[in-house]
Order: structure tokens, then C-alpha cells, then sequence
């Protein structure tokens, strides 16, 4: 399991910062508490990233600067007080060019820390993703959504595509490939809910919208009590459509082409916008296309 900074954890660096401690010391604290190296030198490159924005929006902010950094000494960083939240994430400290996924080393394409998003190649043969079409198909229906008002399921014209949902382990591709993603994402398999796969046809669609699901919507504590809130999603993709048919991060106007093999994972540590993780599937334009996604929850999802 991997870690996620969280915005106390910013807020302590930017104050460390200000009251002139050393990077090096504030990273010797930071891994002192128990965060990842690769982490906390992350979230130091974030937060004085934004604080530094910050501070050329708000000059005011400068008057605060200088009153706090007397209340501290010099160089002598404090324990960060907030703890880290677990979040799959993959191993890529270092940087690397490919991960090992157990059975399978899976190219990693893009490492995009806000939104946090990854995505990798090869993750599945093009046997494997054959194979998945092949046994979703006699099971297809038109995809429903969860609905967070009532706790249920309905038809919704945001997502005009055919699919149905694997058991967890349901036949022996299919624990093969939640195995892999359980190693690739350092997840516990329990807690992913079953493989669905979802068909689009040209002119389908699944329009903007957040995976996590809504803590304001009156059905969502009867949803979360089956596993908690999901953490993260990882879209893979089974064939490739002629044209169209990308996911899509409008807030930070990245798409992401289908290629068969490939996948795209994204996590979300709060149910929040911030999180920067609204996405969609754009229309297939020509040919179909085929994904099969993965969901991760908090918890054991049974
Ligand atoms: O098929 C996609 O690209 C897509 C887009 C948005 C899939 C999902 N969401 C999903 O399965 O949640
Ligand atoms: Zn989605």
C-alpha cells in the first residue's frame, strides 16, 4: 500500500518553510513519521508549488510570513502531526520506465500526480483481453448506473454503452488479471469489486462524472457499507475503437487514446472534486469499443 499526502501534511510543510527550516530537515522529519521518501518529496514540491502561487495572488500573505517564522527555531523541523491516508498506488519510486505486476512487467506510459493519474502499457496480452470479450459477451445488458439517491441501480442516458459485472475470481482470467492488479496497484484483491466490462457501440458514450460515489446523496450509506468508499479505478482497455472513444480528465484536458493492452488508473482519496478526478468516456465516432474496468474500495468489498 502506498500513501497520499494529505492537506494538513502540505499545510505543515509550507509552516516549516516559513519558519526557515532546511528541505533536508523537513524530509528527515517527514520520513522520520513514516512517509515514503518518494512521497514526501512529492508533497514538498506540491505544497510550495501552491504556496508560492499563493503568495504571488495574496502579497498580504508575506506580513503572516514574517510574524511566524520567530515562533519557531531555525532548522529544527517538528513531527508532521497528520497521518497518512493507505491509497493503491503503484510502486514507482524512482521512476521507473516498467513495473512488475507478478506475472506480467507492465510499461508505465504517464505518472500524473494531480489529478493522480497513471497509465500504463501491456498490462494485459491481446489473448487475455480476446479471451474477457469473449465470456462478457453472452452476459451483456444495456449498463446501468449506481444511483446514490435510492442506494440502487438505474438506466441513465450518461452511459449509453452494454455491460455486466464478473464475480470477484469468477473464472480463471479473471483472478488472474485481479492478481496482477492486486501486485501492480499494491491493493488488497478483496477489496476490488468484480471486473465489469462494458461494450460501446458508435454514437455510445459515457458522459463526464466522478467514480466515488456522492456522501451528500441520501443512498449512499447503504452503498458504502459494502466495502466503504472506492479509492480508485483502473480502466483497461480491450480493443481499440477506429476513431473516439477516449477517457477523458476535463478538468486537466487530458485524454487518454484506447489501445488495446493498456489501462489508465486514477485514485481519489476523498469524495471530493478536488480531487480533480471528474472523467469520461468521449463517443465512439467509428467501431466499437471495450474496456474493463476495476474499482478499488476502502475496505474488504463483499
Ligand atoms: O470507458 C471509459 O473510458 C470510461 C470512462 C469513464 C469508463 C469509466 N468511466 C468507468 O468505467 O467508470
Ligand atoms: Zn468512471
Amino acid at each position: 500500500m502506498s500513501q497520499v499526502a494529505t492537506p494538513e501534511l502540505q499545510q505543515w510543510i509550507v509552516e516549516q518553510a516559513r519558519a526557515g527550516c532546511k528541505p533536508e530537515a523537513v524530509l528527515a522529519a517527514m520520513t522520520q513519521a513514516g512517509w515514503q521518501e518518494d512521497v514526501a518529496i512529492a508533497a514538498m514540491e506540491a505544497a510550495m508549488g501552491e504556496h508560492v502561487a499563493g503568495l504571488q495572488r495574496t502579497p498580504a500573505a508575506l506580513t503572516v510570513t514574517a510574524t511566524r517564522a520567530t515562533t519557531q527555531r531555525e532548522g529544527a523541523a517538528q513531527q508532521p502531526s497528520s497521518q497518512a491516508k493507505p491509497m493503491p498506488e503503484p510502486r514507482l519510486a524512482g521512476h521507473p520506465r516498467q513495473v512488475d505486476a507478478g506475472d506480467r512487467v507492465v510499461d508505465v506510459l504517464v505518472n500524473l500526480r494531480s489529478p493522480r493519474v497513471v497509465v500504463f502499457g501491456n498490462l494485459l496480452s491481446a489473448e487475455e483481453c480476446d479471451e474477457l470479450i469473449a465470456a462478457a459477451t453472452p452476459h451483456l445488458k444495456r449498463s446501468l448506473t449506481v444511483e446514490t439517491q435510492t442506494g440502487g441501480e438505474a438506466l441513465n442516458d450518461a452511459r449509453t454503452s452494454d455491460g455486466m459485472f464478473f464475480r470477484r475470481g469468477e473464472n480463471a482470467i479473471v483472478s488472474r488479471i485481479e492478481a496482477r492488479i492486486a501486485r501492480l496497484l499494491d491493493w488488497p484483491l478483496e477489496n476490488g469489486e468484480g471486473l465489469q466490462v462494458l461494450h460501446y457501440r458508435p454514437g455510445a458514450e459515457y458522459k463526464p462524472h466522478y467514480d466515488y460515489f456522492n456522501p451528500d446523496e441520501p443512498g449512499t450509506p447503504s452503498i458504502l457499507k459494502r466495502g466503504g468508499q472506492r479509492v480508485g479505478t483502473l480502466v483497461m482497455y480491450l480493443n481499440e475503437p477506429e476513431r473516439g472513444g477516449g477517457t477523458t480528465f476535463p478538468d486537466v484536458g487530458l485524454e487518454v487514446a484506447p489501445q488495446r493492452g493498456n489501462a489508465v488508473f486514477f485514485a481519489y482519496d476523498k469524495p471530493h472534486p478536488s480531487t480533480k478526478t471528474l472523467h469520461g468516456g468521449a463517443p465512439v465516432i467509428a467501431g466499437d469499443k471495450w474496456v474493463a474496468t476495476k474499482w478499488l474500495r476502502e475496505q474488504e468489498f463483499k
